[in-house]
């Protein structure tokens, strides 16, 4: 007989847990951390940044470059995040990102600071760097959120220039797509593109969104988040990434929130909003994370094998934590001591 206690702090009992079709792994309160039993708390020095996926590693040394030298939080995610968007063998953030199905490569980007000012762009096509672009609405618009042509237009305005991002690699990836027109996100989808070539999802060579979060030396907590969102999306589609509590929040006075994969749920939850507002009440980054993937979890009526969701969270004394759907959600962290350090995320299958 599997142990059916669910996990501590779960919320969720033994019926609501089947009710879920979480899988038998939930049933017996087993968090996984990729072959690994539970993952030690990590606590960071400050300053400190943290990126979702192991390619967060690259983001975090151009954001520790800021950081060191006594930069901002702000400066520190900015550098960071365009790590990743001009990645070219990166298919999921930024140049070379995957297309919707008509072909546009289209890109959301968020970003927030310690005085709780945020910008985003939404469907922004043309520009290399969205995560910069949300930066100018955020310091240079009275608003937050700008999409589509508006969005290029502001980006235009701005001086980005206007590029072509859809690679040669990308275009022939989606007219592969196009002979079966099937929409099903899939877990770790972008790194499954990779995966026969680079590994798992989760290995070294392997890309997702990236979510990063840093405290900088005065103590202030910065975020952003940059994706060309789900590989074959609705032209129009807007997923968790550039929504301020969905994809990101940050609340200098508790700690900050970044998630990834399927957005559509994230944003039905508020997801990162919760996990801050969840820290405030006292729980540590790893128990707010995991209670928002559970409150997603309890939300889905038949279990998808194929389904992730991940969340990662920094509180103010430099506590990380993170929850994920299922393994192969990793993340990376870097302070004075370590600026190179991958951890899986613990997870419920
Ligand atoms: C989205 N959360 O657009 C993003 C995509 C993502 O791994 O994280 N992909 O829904």
């Amino acid at each position: 007989m599997p142990n059916t206690t669910p996990p501590p702090g779960s919320g969720l009992d033994r019926r609501q847990l089947v009710t879920a079709g979480l899988g038998a792994a939930a049933l017996a309160g087993a968090a996984r951390t990729a072959g690994a039993e539970v993952a030690a708390p990590l606590k960071l020095t400050t300053p400190c940044v943290i990126s979702t996926w192991d390619f967060g590693v690259a983001a975090n040394a151009a954001a520790w470059s800021v950081l060191a030298g006594g930069g901002a939080a702000i400066d520190a995610v900015e550098a960071g995040a365009r790590i990743p968007e001009a990645d070219l063998k990166n298919h999921s953030v930024g140049r070379a990102g995957y297309p919707d199905r008509d072909g546009h490569v289209s890109l959301d980007a968020s970003i927030m600071n310690q005085r709780g000012d945020c910008g985003a762009v939404a469907g922004l096509e043309h520009i290399a760097h969205p995560i910069s672009v949300a930066r100018r609405v955020m310091e240079r618009t009275p608003h937050v959120l700008l999409v589509g042509e508006g969005a290029l237009q502001f980006a235009v305005e701005q001086g980005f220039p206007r590029e072509e991002l859809l690679t040669p690699e990308s275009r022939a990836a989606w007219r592969a797509w196009l002979r079966e027109k099937s929409y099903r996100p899939i877990a770790n989808r972008e790194v499954g593109d990779y995966g026969r070539k680079l590994g798992p999802p989760g290995g070294r060579a392997n890309h997702d969104t990236i979510g990063m979060l840093a405290i900088d030396a005065h103590g202030d907590l910065c975020g952003a988040c940059t994706t060309s969102g789900m590989a074959w999306k609705m032209r129009g589609r807007v997923g968790d990434s550039p929504i301020i509590g969905a994809g990101l929040y940050v609340d200098n006075e508790v700690g900050a929130a970044t998630s990834t994969g399927v957005g559509e749920e994230v944003i039905r939850n508020v997801g990162s909003f919760l996990v801050v507002e969840l820290m405030r009440q006292g729980r540590s980054p790893r128990d707010a994370c995991k209670e928002a993937v559970t409150r997603i979890l309890r939300r889905k009526a038949v279990h998808d094998p194929d389904f992730q969701v991940g969340f990662l969270a920094l509180n103010r004394a430099g506590e990380v934590g993170a929850w994920a759907v299922q393994s192969g959600f990793t993340y990376a962290t870097c302070d004075a001591r370590s600026q190179t350090r991958i951890t899986p995320s613990e997870s419920f299958s």
